[in-house]
């Protein structure tokens, strides 16, 4: 199926359908989708919802291309040849819905938890993502998922400091005197953020980017530091010892305000600027002069990303930078203090307990809760065996909006365990993703622009509300209604498996925080919440006070996993750093079926530094050969001032099947986890580079 041209069609017939872009993105943009004769024509973004400001990035702007794809999956498909092959015959509904259940049925009565969920944010709707299916695995009793993959690193550290994800509002960057963009490639990433960013350049704010990467966003700030990947402890940590040290402090916010100050002051005295430099992999004199621009501009404001805990040490980076604010009494202006995730705000604003049931639990395991699965490890998790300590060997495997077989770390074991012939695995998805070629069954599920949705935000704070804008696709059916229809084949008899999608998306939020009328009216409602959330303290914590340490401990800088600190034997083998973040014109694993966002990235690429590239014989072009202990990748090599001394960028996440030997860049990252949240450590991973000839 194709999009119909505007120009050829009659704009008088055309209708606006309210949505809101689904995501794992921190903009959750307000969209409008022009509709005609039942086809969506275009998807622009909401001019009057303050974050998106009538402005869309170009994966989203190709929302309908991405939606019409003649390649999408539009009947449901079984299996039909090896395992892993991608190789299916169409079936229908019934046929797929009956086999599913009864095979469910049989597992879970030896023991539900050989069930297990895997899902994460391919779309971050209230109720396509965990609405009904938490509902059904609840009510199933199925292993639950701990959901670590991207943030929880960063997210268990913000609420030891601040007791919750909380942070500044978007909007008030735009006013900051001096702004820290810390660990986010915001161009690519946080577009909408960027434009505030840019409003305040203008008007005479710094910006600096700490980053490793010289990003498109590094290029247009003021001032780059291209710390080591893992350092950004160390960076806070020497920034602390100039602020005290100067005196740049706010003793009244620190006395009345921070809890364990005392602990951290003395650990921040450890770290003179040329120590911190040592380890960050910079200079002294960058760590003063970011120390003064910080301890002497008011208000400064710092945009931590999650770009900066995918590390060993994410989780003690992100309380030490955390910090910053609270010494300095940058919280007590709108324009100053720190915004690393605002999802924070919403928990008390939903009606989650309703949403996703978690109560149903009980009536399969009474008080004892299921075992959890970290999703972050599913490649050893799918192929161990039963023990006492893990539970039962996984024997069944739903998998939604999420793409593990191209975005968990350490691929090549990943593969291994969805290659089990035992392993029953079910993919509800939009294309024949790497993830969905090793399903029994894969399922068609509709777009965003098919169906209902209820959304949060972790960039800003404004609730808003998905209509279906076209009727769904072909045979597919939203994530909601499927786990309907499979509760109601499991006899699961719960008046909640009847509610439906709208029905969902119009109850997710509480009347008295979001106004559902008005909601429904304009597509978005902004949370009620004070412009300067910290002014006056008043952080979550049980004493309202941030937490500088934890017991009178304070953090420290926590090394990599794998580094010359560490690992020195390794560092040897394998002397260069490699971090793999996001290609501009994907959205993780998202968009990279697209065709026109494929020509745009190209092929898979490796950006590495002239210097290392001339040590190894490699020249821009050349296919090139990245590896560890753990596998070898193929990508083309990209002689990039991109790339500091030392580290190489390896661009994701492109789908294993597009790559040039079937693999991607997780063929070399590992399992091992954050030192808080239980989170991977994507960007903690060390490898050489060859020419491919070599290999
Ligand atoms: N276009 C696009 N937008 C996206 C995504 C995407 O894939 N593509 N992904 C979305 C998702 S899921 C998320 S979680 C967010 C992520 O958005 P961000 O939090 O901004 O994270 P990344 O873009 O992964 O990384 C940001 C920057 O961190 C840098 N970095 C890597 N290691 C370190 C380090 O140790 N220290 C510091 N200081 N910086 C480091 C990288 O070079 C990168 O430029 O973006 C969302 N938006
Ligand atoms: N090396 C490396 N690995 C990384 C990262 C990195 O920076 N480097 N980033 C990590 C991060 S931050 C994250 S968040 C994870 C992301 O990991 P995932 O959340 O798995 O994200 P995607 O790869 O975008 O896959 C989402 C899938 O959901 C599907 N989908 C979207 N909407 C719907 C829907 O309504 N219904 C159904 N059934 N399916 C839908 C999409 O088609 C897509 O295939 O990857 C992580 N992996
Ligand atoms: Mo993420």
């Amino acid at each position: 199926m194709t999009t119909p041209q505007l120009a050829e069609r009659d704009t008088r017939t055309v209708k606006i359908v309210r949505g809101a872009c689904p995501h794992d993105c921190p903009d959750t943009c307000a969209l409008q989708v022009s509709v005609q004769d039942g086809i969506a024509i275009k998807v622009q973004g909401d001019p009057d919802h303050p974050p998106t400001h009538g402005a869309l990035c170009t994966k989203v702007s190709r929302y309908t291309e991405r939606s019409y794809d003649p390649t999408r999956v539009l009947t449901p498909l079984k299996r039909s040849g090896p395992k892993g092959a991608g190789q299916f015959t169409p079936c229908s509904w019934d046929e797929a819905l009956d086999s599913i259940a009864t095979r469910l049925k049989a597992i879970a009565a030896r023991n539900p938890e050989a069930v297990l969920p895997y899902s994460y944010a391919g779309t971050m709707g209230l109720v396509q993502g965990d609405g009904m299916a938490a509902r059904f695995f609840h009510r199933l009793g199925a292993s639950l998922l701990d959901r670590t993959i991207c943030a929880s690193a960063g997210g268990t550290a913000l609420t030891a400091a601040y007791g919750g994800k909380l942070g500044m509002h978007t909007e008030f960057f735009a006013e900051s005197r001096l702004i820290l963009i810390w660990g986010s490639n915001s161009i690519a990433s946080n577009l909408h953020f960027w434009t505030f960013a840019q409003q305040a350049k203008r008007a005479g704010a710094k910006l600096v980017c700490i980053d490793p990467r010289r990003t498109e966003t590094a290029e247009k700030c003021h001032q780059h530091i291209a710390l080591l990947p893992g350092t950004d402890g160390a960076l806070a940590l020497g920034l602390m010892h100039e602020l005290i040290h100067h005196d740049w402090l706010d003793h009244d916010y620190l006395a009345r305000h921070v809890e364990g100050w005392p602990a951290l002051r003395e650990r921040a005295l450890q770290w003179p600027p040329e120590r911190a430099a040592a380890v960050c992999g910079i200079s002294a004199d960058d760590v003063r002069q970011l120390a003064r621009d910080y301890g002497t501009t008011k208000p400064a404001a710092i945009r931590l990303n999650y770009g900066m805990q995918r590390v060993h040490g994410a989780g003690s980076a992100v309380r030490l930078v955390a910090m910053l604010p609270c010494l300095t009494g940058a919280w007590r202006h709108r324009a100053g203090g720190l915004l690393l995730s605002s999802s924070g705000w919403f928990p008390p604003a939903r009606n989650d307990a309703w949403l996703q049931r978690p109560d149903l639990l009980a009536a399969v395991h009474g008080e004892r809760l299921p075992r959890t699965v970290n999703m972050s490890t599913i490649g050893d998790d799918l192929n161990r065996e039963a023990t006492a300590a893990f539970g039962p060997r996984i024997e069944a495997l739903v998998v939604y909006n999420s793409n593990p077989v191209a975005v968990a770390p350490h691929s090549g074991r990943v593969v291994q365990g969805f290659l089990r012939d035992d392993l029953f695995t079910v993919v509800l998805e939009h294309f024949l993703t790497d993830t969905a070629d090793h399903a029994d069954f894969v399922l068609p599920a509709t777009t965003q622009l098919e169906h209902w949705d209820a959304h949060t935000a972790y960039g800003h704070t404004y609730a808003l509300l998905n209509e279906p804008a076209i009727a769904p696709v072909g045979q597919c059916k939203s994530n909601a209604e499927i786990f309907r229809l499979l509760a109601a084949r499991m006899g699961f008899d719960e008046p909640c498996f009847g509610d439906s999608d709208e029905a969902m998306a119009r109850g997710a939020f509480k009347p008295d925080w979001v106004d559902p009328v008005r909601l429904a009216a304009q597509g978005w409602v902004r949370l009620n919440l004070p412009d300067a959330p910290f002014a006056e303290g008043g952080f979550a914590t049980a004493s309202g006070k941030a937490m500088a340490a934890e017991q009178g401990v304070a953090p420290d800088h926590v090394p990599n996993h794998e580094c010359a600190a560490a690992t020195p034997e390794l560092a040897q083998r394998y002397p260069l750093a490699m971090i793999s973040p996001p290609a501009r014109h994907f959205l993780n694993s998202t968009f990279v079926n697209v065709p026109s966002l494929r020509a745009a990235e190209k092929e898979p690429r490796l950006e590495i530094h002239a210097l290392d590239a001339a040590a190894r014989g490699i020249a821009s072009g050349d296919t090139v050969r990245v590896f560890n202990d753990r596998g070898s990748y193929l990508c083309k090599a990209d002689v990039s001032v991109r790339a500091r001394p030392g580290v190489v960028n390896g661009l994701g996440i492109w789908w294993r099947k597009f790559g040039i030997n079937g693999t991607n860049v997780n063929e070399l990252t590992h399992q091992q986890l954050t030192d808080m949240g239980r989170a991977p450590s994507f960007y903690d991973c060390l490898v050489d580079v060859a020419p491919a000839a070599a290999a």
